[in-house]
């Protein structure tokens, strides 16, 4: 039983996967967060690694047999390093939001003042929003956009932060189309006294691969995860300078977690290596030429985009001039082919289940080697959809093309089919 290969030892679960390989392949994948992982990435989250428990860190751990685990721990760390230039990885965190409670771990006691930026304006859940554990454990104040241009609004977060001097001043975003001013976070920082935390989970392959400003000099910890730009598997990382070190090593483990995830731990070194390469510098750039050429498309095509376009790999689309909500357009859009996600937009007047916004990236489609000539097709064809949500044989002769475009740029780590 033991030893019998998936498509015998549980056909239902072999043909869920067949089925969502299919639907990677076949459909344009525009989920910012998301992103096809190496191939060699995918080998080693599968491999023996899974089968072994690493509590404690390379040459102090609680088991025998590190022989392997601990070169492979220390290949991530050594690599992370050099790649963003920093003097201390964690690899252990389980994915982001993990990473971000041993962060507060490592610094705050509950009912401690924290500060990050809102989820209605671009904000992630563990950057201190009320329902999450960081709003719920500790005194959370909440930045937020500008009205007029919904970039950030750098005098609240500085008046924010004098008036309530929160210990850790969180950056970064997951729903932000414009690049972070790592600097000018640090000043206010500085001016009182907080520790700044740079969360570059939605960019960290950017910031590897020179496409996006490095926070390094100016956060002293930097959370992320590392399955995004990065591409690498499903995981989380914590970059630090050394006076930060033992805090987060102790806040990650035995504070928060138990034994490392082993074969994540060798994909973050995998994904490490290929971020050093020029093939991956290039890519980043790409990521980021063909979120501009996006956003001209769907401005050409009359769409509101949020802050007017997109320097990242990050395009957030407020529907309401198209009259369509963002669920309705996101459901047709998928039908079609493309797969975005609803979203809120600042200020957005609906509830976040039923919001007016959309919002996609590019990551996952020049993955496949997608270009700037795509990138006007596929602006076209959202255009075409989001304004005749409701014709089903327009969608289903979109679905066709944009299968036939998949069909033309093969999905890294996913198998001729
Ligand atoms: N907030 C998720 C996203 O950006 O999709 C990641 O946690």
């Amino acid at each position: 039983m033991a030893d019998l290969p998936l498509i015998e030892a549980d056909p239902e679960i072999a043909q869920c996967i067949a089925e969502e390989q299919k639907r990677q392949h076949d459909k344009l994948r525009l989920i910012p967060s998301e992103n096809y992982a190496s191939r060699a990435v995918m080998e080693a989250c599968g491999s023996v690694l899974n089968n072994k428990y690493s509590e404690g860190y390379a040459g102090k751990r609680y088991y025998e047999g590190q022989q392997n685990i601990d070169t492979v721990e220390k290949l991530a760390i050594e690599r992370l390093k050099r790649l963003f230039g920093v003097d201390h990885a964690n690899v252990q965190p389980y994915s982001g939001s993990p990473a971000n409670l041993a962060v507060y771990f490592a610094f705050c006691k509950p009912g401690d003042t924290i500060m990050g930026m809102g989820l209605p304006s671009g904000g992630h859940l563990t950057h201190g929003w009320k329902v999450s554990i960081s709003g719920k454990y500790f005194n959370a104040i909440q930045y937020g956009v500008r009205r007029d241009d919904h970039l950030i609004d750098f005098d609240q977060v500085a008046s924010l932060a004098r008036e309530h001097k929160p210990k850790v001043l969180f950056c970064g975003a997951t729903a932000y189309p414009r690049l972070i001013d790592f600097a000018k976070f640090a000043e206010i920082a500085r001016e009182v006294g907080a520790i700044l935390v740079a969360d570059i989970a939605h960019i960290s392959g950017l910031v590897a691969g020179g496409a996006h400003p490095s926070p390094v000099g100016h956060a002293e910890v930097i959370s992320s995860t590392t399955h995004k730009t990065f591409r690498g598997p499903r995981g989380g990382m914590i970059l630090c300078n050394e006076e930060h070190r033992s805090a987060i090593d102790r806040a990650v483990f035995p504070g928060l977690q138990g034994g490392p995830h082993n074969g994540t731990t060798a994909g973050i070194a995998i994904a490490a290596k290929l971020a050093m390469t020029d093939e991956f510098k290039a890519y980043a750039h790409a990521i980021v030429d063909n979120s501009r050429v996006l956003a001209d498309a769907l401005l050409s095509r009359g769409f509101d985009l949020v802050t007017g376009g997109s320097d990242n790999h990050l395009i957030l689309i407020d529907l309401t001039n198209k009259d369509v909500p963002g669920k309705v357009a996101a459901q047709a859009l998928d039908r079609a082919g493309m797969v975005a996600n609803y979203n809120s937009v600042p200020f957005d007047p609906r509830k976040p289940f039923d919001p007016s916004g959309l919002r996609l990236g590019t990551p996952a489609i020049t993955s496949r080697g997608m270009g700037p000539e795509e990138m006007r097709r596929l602006g076209n064809w959202m255009a075409d959809v989001v304004e005749d949500v409701e014709n089903e044989q327009l969608i289903s002769r979109i679905a066709g093309e944009v299968k036939e475009l998949c069909d033309q740029f093969p999905a890294p780590g996913i198998s001729s089919r």
